[in-house]
């Protein structure tokens, strides 16, 4: 046996809790292991300290598994009657069988060796409080991203003298082009017709720039996109249209205009702010050039973005009491923490207190990019900004010579790496404001529709960029957050983009299978892109996904009612169909 692939631990997504009752147990294994079973009880069965009873377990095999690259990934729920449990593995290759304890491997005849003292796997006990708890109608929601300021502009016959005319060719970071919240509460019935019932929204908190992320008042809606009761109409309305809202928080770092910033650099280390950036030379704060010397720390060197000091209690007390205010105020329903991977732990989980005290289901979404274990234990961050997943798939679509068991590999690892609730909640993304747009990565409409069925059918909440519903094209920052062509929407080939998002939509809100944390891959189509998953639904319901990545026809025999087809003729599903 591959011993050095062999992993388990009492922690992390490999051991927990899923509620009060569940015990879910994962174990990572090689390839050569074909079978295996866990041995399983209480730890107080034969005794308090053992004694002369020898504790034996109830034995079952664990039957559901995911294949990864490189490892074999087991999986089983426990339901333990006294929160607590024992165990070992049993594992299975060709001609060996081991036994998996805390401490390694034995065999049979040294694992019965009497007076052997045996270091099994302890849950000591489930306690309640250490749940790990995510939002459930965070699984049920469909996002739209908005970058307000090219969204929609509803009061035109109010624009600023810098506000330049609505138009859909290239836009530069320097531009306004008037998008405000009023454009955004005239679009919730369009909203509400597509399906949506959350929307994303980019910063709009007073900052100098187009994007906002560079705050200046945490506290007060920046002037070109409306004032507070703007905000809390939007909020309000969108309530009413069954509509969720989530707003971008800036705490990594500010604006320059931001009055503590302001405060330090007229004070210096006299500030009663001086310990709420991160300051190395105070001589040279004033100077406008990148950070890589080292005077102060800043978001990447962005001289403009001084880095806060969320390591101090005051700032966190600050930005704490910023969230509490905009639920209190807004009645904003999750919050996207902007670079969430670099504001201290500390500040987080006291963020994750505080809030969830006021607004138990609010959700607490990080943008990371990479593997958030460390957020995720169920006291920080309730989710993350699924980018794996958003690569996983595109280097797929990029990369012919990967065939489909590597595209199961893809979805296995980025569904092994949390715990299952913040999995059901993970915030499932093809293209942001960050990215290129989804359609100018492939100019390829079929491959377009591919990648978002495959977003609208995996575990988590699916997000649609704004204009993703007619397939609108953009480079990279700045490119993708060129203006909505309103002007256009009603052409004919719009209006059939339209309906089929609608489509998608309608399909992943009607069959709960879509939303479940239920599927494998049974690879039955000899095809070697000819991608098939299969997703289960609690109640046995069961919906075949089958995308054809290829460049030949593959049969798919019609068993079913066929949802969402692209390219799908008398049982053919043709080249790069859905
Ligand atoms: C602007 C220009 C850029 C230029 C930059 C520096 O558009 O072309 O390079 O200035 O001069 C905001 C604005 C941006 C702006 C930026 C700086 O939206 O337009 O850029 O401020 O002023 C990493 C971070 C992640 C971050 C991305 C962009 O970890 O947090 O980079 N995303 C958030 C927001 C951004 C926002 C900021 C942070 C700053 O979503 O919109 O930018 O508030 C990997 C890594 C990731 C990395 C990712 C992308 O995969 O794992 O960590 O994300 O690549 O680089």
């Amino acid at each position: 046996m591959d011993f050095s692939a062999v992993y388990h631990k009492t922690s992390e997504q490999m051991s927990y809790a899923l509620n009060e009752n569940e015990l879910i147990i994962n174990l990572k294994t090689g390839f050569d292991v074909k079978q295996v079973f866990i041995v399983h009880g209480d730890p107080f069965d034969a005794g308090i300290l053992g004694g002369s009873e020898k504790w034996h377990g109830t034995r079952e095999e664990i039957v559901y598994k995911k294949r990864l690259s490189h490892h074999m990934w087991w999986t089983t729920t426990l339901v333990p009657p006294y929160k607590r449990c024992k165990y070992y593995f049993e594992l299975h290759t060709e001609d060996e069988v081991w036994y998996c304890f805390e401490d390694g491997f034995l065999t049979k005849e040294q694992m019965d060796m009497p007076g052997r003292i045996l270091q099994y796997f302890i849950v000591p006990w489930m306690n309640s409080a250490d749940i790990n708890r995510t939002p459930e109608w965070v699984n049920d929601t469909v996002w739209y991203q908005i970058f307000p300021d090219r969204f929609a502009n509803g009061t035109p016959d109010k624009n600023a003298s810098d506000v330049l005319p609505w138009q859909t060719g290239p836009v530069t970071n320097r531009e306004k082009y008037g998008g405000n919240l009023e454009g955004i509460r005239q679009k919730l019935p369009y909203l509400r017709e597509l399906g949506v019932t959350g929307i994303y929204l980019n910063p709009v908190m007073e900052a100098d720039s187009n994007h906002k992320y560079n705050t200046t008042d945490y506290m007060k809606i920046d002037p070109s996109f409306g004032d507070n009761a703007d905000m809390r109409r939007v909020v309000e309305e969108a309530h009413k249209s069954g509509i969720r809202v989530m707003v971008d928080a800036v705490f990594n770092h500010s604006g320059t205009a931001f009055a503590p910033w302001k405060d330090v650099l007229e004070k210096g280390k006299d500030s009663p702010f001086a310990d709420w950036f991160m300051i190395n030379d105070w001589s040279a704060l004033r100077e406008r050039r990148d950070t890589r010397d080292g005077r102060f720390y800043s978001f990447a060197f962005a001289d403009w973005m001084p880095k806060l000091n969320t390591n101090n209690e005051e700032v966190i007390d600050y930005f704490c009491g910023v969230c509490e205010r905009w639920i209190r105020e807004f009645s904003i329903d999750a919050i996207r923490f902007d670079v969430g991977n670099e504001v201290s732990h500390l500040f987080l989980k006291r963020m994750r207190k505080r809030l969830k005290k006021i607004k138990p289901d609010i959700y607490l979404l990080g943008e990371i990019w990479h593997d958030a274990s460390q957020w995720l234990a169920g006291d920080e961050y309730d989710s993350v900004m699924n980018y794996p997943l958003m690569s996983g798939i595109h280097d797929f679509f990029l990369d012919k010579s990967m065939d489909k068991k590597e595209f199961e590999y893809m979805v296995n690892r980025c569904y092994t790496m949390y715990m299952q609730q913040c999995n059901n909640v993970l915030f499932n993304l093809l293209d942001s404001h960050d990215t290129q747009r989804l359609m100018s990565r492939f100019h390829d409409l079929d491959i377009f529709y591919q990648q978002l069925a495959i977003l609208f059918t995996l575990p988590g909440s699916p997000c649609i960029y704004y204009g993703t519903e007619i397939a609108m094209e953009g480079g990279f920052d700045p490119d993708c957050r060129r203006c909505m062509p309103w002007d256009e929407i009603g052409s004919r080939e719009n209006q059939e983009r339209i309906a089929q998002m609608r489509r998608l939509i309608r399909m992943r809100q009607t069959y709960p299978a879509l939303k479940s944390p239920y599927f494998h891959f049974p690879n039955r189509y000899e095809n070697r892109r000819c991608v098939e998953y299969i997703k289960l639904d609690r109640e046995g319901g069961k919906t075949e996904i089958v995308l054809n990545c290829s460049r030949e026809g593959v049969h798919v025999g019609e068993s079913g009612e066929v949802l969402f087809a692209r390219r799908y003729k008398e049982g053919i599903l043709e080249k790069n169909g859905t």
